[in-house]
């Protein structure tokens, strides 16, 4: 599997800290049409659990660690996000799971469409026979 990561461009301001961005369409790809993040997860909380049929999301954890793992329903993967600066693409049809490893770790996700329940496959015998069909 390939796993797509980027390096989110940050700009140091000496002794004031480090601005992070990315673009929608150069940096990531696609369109961004909602951001959401997810935040106060206590240590070794797993979420996730499914696939989505159209969605293609930048995930990033601008404070913490969380691992994200992968199912292109051939293939694992497990990525560490403990960097604010380190994107990863999770594009359609792709099975994915978060790990918390630490409290309060955040997660931000920038995604390519609005939310729409439809798009979700949340069993993974489906998800299966989704991508075989
Ligand atoms: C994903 C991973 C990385 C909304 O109402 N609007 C939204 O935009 C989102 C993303 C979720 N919701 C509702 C749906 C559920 O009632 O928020 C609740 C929690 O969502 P879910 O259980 O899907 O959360 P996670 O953390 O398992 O998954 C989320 C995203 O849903 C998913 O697209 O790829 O983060």
């Amino acid at each position: 599997m390939t796993v797509k990561t980027i390096s989110i461009k940050s700009i140091e301001t000496q002794g004031m800290g480090t601005l992070s961005f990315f673009e929608a369409e150069k940096d990531v790809g696609f369109p961004i049409r909602r951001i959401y993040y997810i935040h106060g997860v206590p240590e070794g909380i797993q979420r996730g659990g499914h696939a989505h049929k159209k969605l293609s999301q930048i995930l990033f954890c601008p404070y913490g660690s969380i691992t994200i793992l992968l199912d292109d329903g051939t293939e694992k993967a497990s990525v560490l996000l403990d960097k604010p600066d380190k994107g990863l693409i999770v594009e359609h049809n792709m099975w994915r799971d978060m790990i918390w490893n630490q409290a309060n770790s955040v997660l931000c996700v920038a995604a390519s469409e609005y939310y729409d329940p439809s798009d979700y496959i949340r069993s993974h015998d489906e998800f299966l026979r989704y991508i075989n069909k």
